[in-house]
């Protein structure tokens, strides 16, 4: 029997092995406790999220849903020169403001997760479409690597991208990749652990100033919001979708639920789970 990996669309192949469930079976990668950091791997749906997850983390997975949601929470653990990382596998996200659950959980876990560093993973064949989330990360933090992948798909459709430029453009690192051969893997460990030890900082793309006025509302009510939410992580943010009335920060910030949630339960998934991770 030939054992298959998956393709992230409920590969059954390992639940029928008759080894599946076996204590015999080797269990590759480390256990989630005791990180030194954390990094939120997020992007949009398809751009191999999940593939970057299983290289980095040789395949082990812990999964639950994330509280509240039905949306499948998965996590993995690797090291690079002896520091411990915990990875979380977001849902795929097209923006960080939000239109669906998945972009919520993603979003939430972004902008109130306190990650050490947020990979984005974006695809090389679509990459106007794909920087937006990007940038928008570069808004809110300094410490974000650009992935980016599929550049074996790129240069297989005729497609160039000048990464090095891109980097000097988003002031971020640019790892190009084609995560499905591990081509780009080292360079992007090297560029995980400088994001998460200090000595990478990205330049942050901040929102526009909006002149005077609108500043100045933006000032009461960042206030507001981190008088009723102490320590909330990127206040300005939220002030600024309250403002432009976001229905989903509104929401969440109306029934005092801004920024929960995100550490739910995780899991130790069954052996045979050597599938790609169920969040997209
Ligand atoms: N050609 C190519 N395909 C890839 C690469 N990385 C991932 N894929 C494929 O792209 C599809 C989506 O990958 P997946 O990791 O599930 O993406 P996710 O939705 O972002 O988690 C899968 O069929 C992968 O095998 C790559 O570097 N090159
Ligand atoms: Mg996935």
């Amino acid at each position: 029997m030939r054992l298959r990996r998956g393709s992230g669309d409920g590969d059954s192949g390992c639940q029928s092995c008759p080894m599946a469930g076996s204590a015999a079976v080797h269990r590759p990668g480390l256990s989630i406790e005791g990180c030194d950091y954390v990094v939120a791997l997020a992007g949009n749906p398809n751009t191999g999220k999940s593939t970057v997850f299983n290289a980095l983390t040789g395949l082990r997975q812990h999964v639950g849903n994330w509280p509240g949601k039905t949306v499948v929470r998965a996590e993995g653990a690797f090291r690079i020169d002896g520091k411990k990382f915990r990875i979380v596998d977001l849902p795929g996200a097209y923006s960080l403001l939000s239109n669906s659950s998945d972009e919520e959980v993603a979003r939430d876990f972004i902008l109130f997760g306190r990650p050490d560093v947020t990979v984005v993973v974006v695809d090389a064949t679509t990459m106007e479409r794909n920087l937006n989330l990007a940038l928008q990360v570069l808004e809110i933090t300094d410490r974000a690597v650009v992935a980016v992948n599929l550049m074996d798909e790129a240069e297989r459709k005729g497609i160039r991208v000048d990464t090095r430029a891109l980097g000097r453009d988003l002031g971020a690192p640019v790892v190009p990749m084609a995560a499905r051969s591990g081509l780009g893997l080292p360079e992007l460990r090297a560029a995980i652990l400088g994001v998460a030890s200090g000595t990478i900082q990205c330049r942050i793309h901040p929102a526009p100033d909006l002149g005077a006025e609108v500043e100045a509302s933006l000032a009461r009510i960042t206030e507001a919001v981190l008088a009723e939410y102490p320590g909330l992580p990127n206040a300005r943010w939220v002030a600024l979708r309250l403002l432009e009335g976001d229905p989903s920060v509104v929401r969440e910030a109306r029934n005092g639920t801004l920024g929960d949630g995100l550490h739910g339960h995780v899991v130790d998934e069954p052996a045979a789970a050597a599938a790609p991770t169920g969040a997209s």
